[in-house]
């Protein structure tokens, strides 16, 4: 790593975020109204360089362009909703109040899966909110990177060093995190990441905020309308390949349904069309690389060699040679099988029976992860019993939904391995400023707060 090169793009990010802070919110939302309508004008080139970096078919590709674009817009009104409370003070003549100032400088560090959205949830924010930001993208989609910081610069006047590039891999990932001049990191990436720069930031006291694995299940119960749930379930579990954090890895069917429902599974598994993500029809592209396919293939043979059913999972030879293209597998288990409990960013489905929704609802929490989780079911008790306290520990939980694909207005990020950060919409503007708790006397005497008597006299 070249530290002078890191020591530059740190001291341009302090320059630029100590005039960016000065910017009244609402004007810095018109930044980001700008950054929008340029990612709007860009829509199919930016689209283009994901489909060619992280592999992902067309529509995939625009969706996720469209992504950023939706934050922009969540942005720009959030530039005029950065509320603080006023609280009543227990004194008279007192008032109570929260500022929200921002933090300074913001390390993101992003996957390959999402080269532009994940950006667009940190930046969009860090940005209304009056903070520089400093990107290192995942090796595979350095162009992503340069394409959206090329649609930042043709609109950002004076301000193009809010956003900077730093390239690197795991070096430049832990200089970020070691660094007590960013005030905030956040990544998205695998547990493993995470439990490896946790400590760090940690161990200077910084902010982190993490998007981790998941690990994520959707039940399927009796009522459940089969047509929408399986095309809920093919989404989820084969789209981007099963490499999105959302994706669907496990399934938990009711035993009454169980033969109905894996028969129609394995005849849309089959329909699927898999092929270059550059052609119209393609609905599943390659596995980001060699060692996704190794790591596939490994937990699918560890599989076979106990007897459990798989079917699918094989290679399939399409134009590239050096491109890892693979029919998602299904695969049928009796109990809860070790290699269920890890994240194979793949596209690997288990599916398994249950009886009592109660158990299905258990089975789905019995995991490190806690990310996205779904049900489907025309029965509002067991929906309802899912979304409640003794229902789904995720941060996310849809009905009738599959587990990917979540809308940015939501606060997006899971619980317990997933890291426990939110991005994106709700309130996790917060993350990206700090809070000041002011109390103003705008009387003549100084009462002490919990009525201490103090008199000098
Ligand atoms: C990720 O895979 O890191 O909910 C993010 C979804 C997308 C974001 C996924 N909107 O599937």
């Amino acid at each position: 790593m070249n530290k002078n090169n890191y020591d530059n793009v740190v001291k341009k990010s302090q320059i630029v975020s100590s005039e960016w802070m000065k910017i009244p919110a609402p004007q810095r939302g018109e930044y980001i109204r700008l950054f929008g309508e340029e990612l709007r004008k860009e829509k199919d080139n930016l689209a283009e360089l994901i489909t060619k970096e992280a592999r992902k078919i067309k529509t995939e590709s625009l969706g996720e362009v469209q992504e950023a674009i939706d934050m922009c817009d969540f942005a720009v009104g959030l530039s005029r909703q950065l509320y603080g409370l006023t609280m009543p003070s227990e004194r008279p003549n007192h008032r109570l109040q929260e500022l929200w100032h921002p933090i300074g400088i913001v390390g993101c560090i992003t996957a390959f899966n999402f080269p532009m959205a994940v950006f667009a949830w940190n930046f969009c924010l860090a940005a209304v909110c009056g903070n520089s930001i400093i990107w290192k993208p995942s090796p595979h989609s350095n162009g992503c990177a340069i394409g959206i910081k090329k649609a930042w610069d043709s609109i950002s006047g004076d301000y193009a060093d809010l956003v900077q590039i730093f390239e690197g891999g795991k070096e430049e990932a832990v200089a970020i995190c070691e660094d007590n001049r960013i005030n905030l990191v956040s990544a998205t990436g695998s547990t493993q990441m995470g439990k490896e720069i946790a400590p760090i930031v940690s161990a200077r006291l910084g902010k982190i905020l993490l998007e981790l694995g998941g690990n994520n299940a959707a039940i399927v119960c009796p009522s459940a309308d089969l047509d929408l749930t399986i095309k809920g379930i093919a989404f989820s579990a084969c789209g981007t390949t099963g490499q999105r954090c959302t994706s669907l890895r496990r399934l938990f069917v009711h035993k009454d349904i169980y033969k109905d429902c894996v028969q129609r599974l394995e005849k849309c598994f089959d329909d699927l069309i898999i092929g270059c993500p550059t052609k119209e029809n393609s609905q599943i592209g390659p596995l980001i690389s060699k060692e996704s396919y190794d790591t596939m293939q490994e937990i699918l043979k560890s599989l076979r060699d106990k007897g459990v059913d798989v079917i699918g999972g094989e290679r399939l030879e399409i134009e590239d040679p050096n491109e890892y293209y693979v029919r998602p597998a299904l695969v049928m288990v009796e109990k809860i099988e070790d290699e269920m409990m890890q994240e194979t960013f793949a596209p690997i489905l288990y599916v398994k029976n249950y009886e009592d929704i109660k158990d299905a609802i258990h089975m789905q929490n019995d995991v490190k992860q806690g990310l996205s989780s779904s049900i489907f079911t025309n029965d509002i008790r067991e929906s309802e019993l899912f979304l409640s306290e003794s229902g789904s520990d995720c941060g996310i939980a849809n009905v009738n939904i599959g587990t990917s694909g979540a809308e940015i207005g939501g606060a997006f990020g899971g619980e317990k391995d997933t890291g426990g950060g939110r991005e994106s919409g709700s309130d996790a503007w917060k993350n990206y400023m700090r809070r000041v708790t002011a109390t103003i006397n705008y009387g003549e005497e100084l009462p002490l707060a919990q009525g201490v008597e103090f008199d000098e006299n």
